[in-house]
C-alpha cells in the first residue's frame, strides 16, 4: 500500500482514501485501477514538455534536469517518449511495446545512446532513472515534435502518454483502465517565434493525448524559446534589444494562447542547458577570453552570423568556435564577450552565471513551482478524480457508476475539497464548455488558479477586514447569478464560484 506520507497534500490523501474505501464494494477491474490511481498520486507530478519538431524540447529537458542526457537535434530517440524519473542509480530502461524491458548502457558522453540497436517500431518508450534532486518532485516526460510529417511517432506519442504507466506493477490493468489513470498531468508547452493559431490547435491536440484530461491555466505554461534567434527589427518597440523583443513576442503569444495556458514566458534553452549541465567548461571559457581581444570591427563582423563567426581569419581555432557556437549561437557568444569586457578578470564561473541569467532559465523555474509544484496537489487530485470517473464508466456496470458517483459527489460537498469543483468549473469555463461573459470568466480563472488568498480576490496587499468585505460581496453577487442571470451551465459554475468565496470569506474571519 502506499505511503501516505507521500501524498502531496490534502486533496490527494482524500481522493486516495476515497479510492481506498471503494475498492471492496467494485469489481476487480475497477479495483485495480484504483489501486493505480493511488500509486499515481503518491508519485511526483508528470509534467510533459511538448511542441512542434525541433523547438527546443530536448534541449530545455536537459537544463531543467541540469544534465545534458537527453538527445538533442538528431538520432531516433528524438521521436521516442522519454520519461525522466528519480532513482537513486542512474539507469535506462527500454520498454517494447509488449512489455519487456531492457536496460541501456549511457552513451560515452553520459547521455541516452542517440540509436538503440533495438527495432525502434517494436519500442513503447524509454525510462530514464535519474540521481537528479530536480526529479523528486517532477517526472519529466520529453515527448517527440507534434506537427512532425511523421504521423506514426505523432501517434506513438499520444499512445505512449497513455500507457507510459504500464511497466511499474500494473499488469493486472487492461488497456482501456491504463488509458483512463496514465497519462501526463501538466504541460510545459515550448513554442518558438513562429507560433501561429493553430498551435492552439496543437495545444489541444496534445492534451487530449494527456489521458483526455484538459490542460489549463492551472496546469499548463508556456516558454518562447530560441529567444535568442528573435530579430529585434521584425518587433515593434523592441529597438535593437533581442531579450525585449522576445519579451513581447511572448506577450502577444500568451494572448494568443491564452487561457490555455498561464503565461508564455521566453527562454534560451540552449544557453540554459550548456550553463546548467556542465556544457559550458573553463576551456570555452578561456576561447571566449581569447575572442574578446580581437578589435571591436572585426568582433562585430564575426557576430553578424554563424557562418562569418566560423570562417573569418582569427587565432581562435574554427574547431573551438565551432564548439561555441554550438554550446552558446551568436547571442551567447556575445553575451560572454561583453561580460569579459566588462570585467577582464571575470571567473569561469561568473561567466557561468551570467549566461544562466541571460537564459532567462530562473523565471521558468520559479514559474514551473509556482504553477505545478504549488498547486500539485489540487492537479493530482484533480486528475486522479478524472481517472476514477473514467474507471467506472469503463466498466460499464450502472450501479458500480452510480457508487462511484455518489462517492464523489459526497467528497466533493466537504468544505476541504471545493477546491476540487473549482479547478473542474474552471476547466469548463476556460475550454470554453461553459459561455461566460469575458470579466465572470477573468474572475472565474483568477478565483481558481491562485493559491493565496489576495491574490484570488485580486487584492494584493488588502488587510483582511478589506479582504472579508470583497469575498462576502463577490459571494452574494456570484448566488444572485446563479440563481437569476444565467443559463443552468453557468448556474452550475456560479454555485461553486459563491461557495468558494463563502469559503473563502469564513476562513478569513477564523483567523
Ligand atoms: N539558437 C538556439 N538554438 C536552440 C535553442 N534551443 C535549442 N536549440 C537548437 O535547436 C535544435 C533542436 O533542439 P532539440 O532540443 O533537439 O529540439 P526538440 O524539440 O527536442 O526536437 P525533436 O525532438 O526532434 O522534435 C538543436 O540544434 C538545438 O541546439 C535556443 O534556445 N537557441
Ligand atoms: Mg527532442
Amino acid at each position: 500500500m502506499t505511503d501516505p506520507g507521500r501524498l502531496t497534500g490534502p486533496l490527494s490523501v482524500a481522493v486516495a482514501n476515497l479510492c481506498r474505501r471503494l475498492q471492496p464494494q467494485v469489481s476487480a477491474r475497477t479495483a485495480a485501477g484504483f489501486a493505480e490511481v493511488v500509486r499515481r498520486l503518491s508519485a511526483p507530478l508528470q509534467v510533459a514538455v511538448a511542441g512542434r519538431i525541433k523547438s527546443g524540447k530536448s534541449t530545455l529537458v536537459n537544463a531543467l534536469i541540469g544534465r545534458r542526457v537527453a538527445p538533442t537535434d538528431v538520432g531516433e530517440c528524438t521521436r521516442l517518449v522519454t520519461r525522466f524519473q528519480y532513482g537513486t542509480v542512474d539507469r535506462i530502461e527500454v520498454v517494447f511495446t509488449t512489455g519487456r524491458k531492457q536496460v541501456l548502457p549511457f552513451a560515452p558522453d553520459g547521455m541516452i545512446p542517440a540509436e538503440l540497436g533495438v527495432d525502434i517500431a517494436e519500442v513503447s518508450h524509454i525510462e530514464a532513472y535519474l540521481t537528479n534532486a530536480v526529479l523528486q518532485d517532477m517526472t519529466v516526460i520529453d515527448t517527440p515534435g507534434l506537427g512532425s510529417l511523421d504521423a506514426a511517432s505523432v501517434s506513438r506519442t499520444e499512445q505512449l502518454l497513455g500507457a507510459a504507466s504500464q511497466d511499474e506493477g500494473s499488469d493486472e490493468l487492461d488497456e482501456t483502465s491504463r488509458n483512463a489513470v496514465a497519462g501526463a498531468e501538466a504541460v510545459l508547452y515550448v513554442v518558438t517565434q513562429g507560433v501561429r493559431a493553430d498551435d492552439q490547435q496543437a495545444l489541444a491536440a496534445f492534451t487530449a493525448a494527456t489521458a483526455s484530461r484538459e490542460a489549463g491555466p492551472v496546469n499548463a505554461i508556456a516558454v518562447l524559446n530560441k529567444a535568442d534567434t528573435v530579430a529585434p527589427e521584425s518587433v515593434r518597440g523592441a529597438g535593437d534589444d533581442v531579450w525585449k523583443a522576445a519579451t513581447l513576442l511572448a506577450e502577444k503569444q500568451a494572448a494568443l494562447l491564452k487561457p490555455r495556458v498561464a503565461d508564455v514566458l521566453p527562454v534560451i534553452g540552449l544557453v540554459a542547458e550548456s550553463a546548467e549541465s556542465g556544457g559550458f567548461t573553463s576551456a570555452d571559457a578561456e576561447a571566449l577570453r581569447q575572442l574578446s581581444t580581437v578589435d571591436e570591427a572585426t568582433l562585430e563582423t564575426m557576430l553578424m552570423a554563424a557562418d562569418i563567426f566560423t570562417s573569418w581569419e582569427c587565432d581562435v581555432p574554427t574547431g573551438t568556435r565551432l564548439r561555441l557556437l554550438e554550446r552558446l549561437d551568436l547571442y551567447g557568444i556575445r553575451c560572454a564577450i561583453d561580460a569579459i569586457h566588462a570585467d577582464p578578470e571575470i571567473t569561469a564561473g561568473a561567466l557561468r552565471r551570467i549566461l544562466l541569467e541571460s537564459s532567462g532559465l530562473a523565471a521558468v523555474r520559479s514559474r514551473l513551482n509556482v504553477v505545478f509544484a504549488a498547486r500539485a496537489d489540487g492537479i493530482k487530485a484533480a486528475a486522479a478524480l478524472a481517472s476514477v470517473t473514467a474507471l467506472a464508466h469503463a466498466s460499464g456496470d450502472p450501479a458500480e457508476r452510480q457508487r462511484v458517483h455518489d462517492a464523489i459527489e459526497v467528497l466533493l460537498a466537504k468544505p476541504e475539497a471545493h477546491q476540487l469543483r473549482v479547478l473542474e468549473a474552471l476547466t469548463l469555463v476556460v475550454a470554453g464548455a461553459v459561455d461566460m461573459p469575458e470579466d465572470l470568466a477573468e474572475e472565474v480563472l483568477r478565483v481558481g488558479s491562485n493559491a493565496d488568498i489576495a491574490a484570488q480576490l485580486g487584492m494584493p496587499g488588502s488587510d483582511r477586514q478589506e479582504l472579508a468585505a470583497h469575498a462576502l460581496e463577490r459571494a452574494g453577487w456570484w448566488r444572485s447569478f446563479a440563481s437569476f442571470g444565467a443559463t443552468p451551465a453557468q448556474s452550475r459554475v456560479a454555485h461553486v464560484v459563491h461557495r468558494a468565496y463563502f469559503l473563502i470569506w469564513q476562513q478569513l474571519r477564523a483567523q
